[in-house]
This record gives structure tokens, C-alpha cells and sequence, in this order.
């Protein structure tokens, strides 16, 4: 069930996987719960916590506030308001790695593109300590796809050294892209980062965890693998 991924991709739609979910949704509205700063999901104290600090970086109206929000199941608003300054989402999710069970708290901050351009201090108080940056394009918007090197190492600090995610927003199986499938195999074989696909329109189903679990088992993953990859320099692990 779970290949060679490091993460179990298909653990949440398992018996157990499904078993410990439940303490993500709301009983009231059955959709999934939103945790305040001092709150956190009632899992068995037998669960590791991690944490992690991820900057959302896009052009502005790409898609970041509303991807944030439909990895945190929640629904955003369909006309766009522009993001001002910085906003601080925890999103709580279970993960299998090997034979354990991981809850990975995630902490996106997502800055308007415009309050970025305006307020100098926004950008570096988003990079300080990123362990990841979230980079959003649009399979809508050729340029915006182009545009991702440079923003790539516009944004990307060393020795920090922050693992890459690249989610592209607006994905459809019917439409007509504008980002053509063999652009992102050459990407993804050129930087070694694998593009991540989003539809942010929202389902309202109950079945939308299982819509967004894939990005978010690649998200933790990557940042599970820069972890690997820091203690084996360290010779902390072989
Ligand atoms: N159809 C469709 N619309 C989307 C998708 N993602 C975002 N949108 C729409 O695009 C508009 C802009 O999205 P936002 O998420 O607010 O953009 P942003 O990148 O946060 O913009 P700034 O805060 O200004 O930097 C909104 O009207 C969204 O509803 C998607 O996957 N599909
Ligand atoms: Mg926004």
C-alpha cells in the first residue's frame, strides 16, 4: 500500500488511517475542524508532534490564500480579496511514515503580493526560518509558470536552506490548459521538485481530505527528507 514513498500516500482512506482522521472534523458542521493557536487535535498522546513553518510565495490573485484554505478544508471566499499583510494558518495532519504515526502541524504564511511589495519588512519576517516555500503558479497563466526560477531564487535563502514545493492552482482534467503537461515533466526533471496539481474550486464534500491528502503527504514528506538529510550531515544518523 504504501510503494517506495517514504510516506504512506494512501494511509488516510485505510481502517486506521480514517480511525484517527475523525479527530480533524468538526461534529457540528462535519467538515473538518479549525485549530486555534492553543488548540490541536485530540489524538492519542502516543502520536510525535512536529513542526514546521511554511511561506506561501506566489504572484498576486495566483491562488495562495485559496490553496491555503482547501489544504485546511476550509471554504474560501469564490471573489478575490486581496491578502493584507501577513496571515497565519495551522493546518494538523496525520501522516504514516514507516510503521508510525506522525502528526506533522504545519504552519503556513501566506503575504499579499502587494502588501509585500509595499511593506519591506514582510519578506524577510516570512523567510526567517521557513523549514519550506510553498511556490504557486497557475495552469491558467503561462508567465506565471515561466516566471517560477526567478522567483525561486528571489526567494530562497541559504544557509537556511528551506525545501521547495511547487503547487500549481486552477488544474482541471476537462479544461484546456495553458500549461502544457510536457513544460512540467522538463521542470520537474530539471530542478528535481515535483509540481503539485490544485483545483481550489471547493467540493464541500466530506470526500475533500481525501482530494487534498496527496499534496499534503508530499509536503510533509519533502520536509521529513530535508530533516533526514540534516541529521545525516550532522552524523547524528547513518
Ligand atoms: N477556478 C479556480 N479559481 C481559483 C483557484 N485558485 C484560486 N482561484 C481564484 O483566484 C482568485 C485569487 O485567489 P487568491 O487565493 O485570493 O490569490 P492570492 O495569491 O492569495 O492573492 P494575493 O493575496 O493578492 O497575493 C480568487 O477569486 C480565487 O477564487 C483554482 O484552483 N481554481
Ligand atoms: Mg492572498
Amino acid at each position: 500500500m504504501c510503494s517506495s514513498n517514504l510516506v504512506c500516500m494512501d494511509w488516510q482512506s485505510s481502517a486506521e488511517g480514517e480511525a484517527i482522521l475523525q479527530y480533524f472534523y468538526n461534529p457540528q458542521t462535519t467538515g473538518r475542524k479549525i485549530f486555534g493557536v492553543l488548540e490541536k487535535p485530540n489524538v492519542p498522546s502516543s502520536v510525535e508532534e512536529v513542526s514546521y513553518k511554511l511561506f506561501v510565495a506566489g504572484k498576486a490573485g495566483i491562488g495562495k490564500t485559496s490553496t491555503v484554505a482547501r489544504l485546511a478544508g476550509t471554504k474560501a471566499l469564490s471573489s478575490y480579496v486581496e491578502t493584507s499583510g501577513i496571515q497565519k494558518t495551522n493546518i494538523y495532519w496525520p501522516v504514516k511514515i514507516w510503521d508510525k504515526i506522525i502528526l506533522f502541524k504545519l504552519q503556513f504564511w501566506d503575504a499579499g503580493d502587494h502588501s509585500m511589495k509595499k511593506y519591506s519588512h514582510i519578506l524577510p519576517a516570512c523567510r526567517e526560518k521557513a523549514d519550506g516555500i510553498v511556490f504557486i503558479f497557475s495552469f491558467m497563466d503561462t508567465s506565471s509558470f515561466n516566471d517560477l526560477p526567478q522567483l525561486m531564487s528571489k526567494t530562497i535563502q541559504q544557509p537556511e536552506n528551506p525545501t521547495s514545493i511547487v503547487i500549481g492552482t486552477r488544474y482541471s482534467l476537462t479544461n484546456r490548459l495553458e500549461v502544457q503537461s510536457s513544460e512540467i515533466k522538463e521542470f520537474e526533471h530539471k530542478w528535481r521538485i515535483p509540481v503539485l496539481r490544485i483545483d481550489n474550486k471547493w467540493s464541500g464534500e466530506r470526500s475533500e481530505v481525501q482530494e487534498v491528502a496527496p499534496v499534503l503527504n508530499i509536503i510533509c514528506e519533502r520536509l521529513w527528507m530535508r530533516d533526514q538529510e540534516y541529521l545525516i550531515k550532522q552524523g547524528l544518523v547513518r
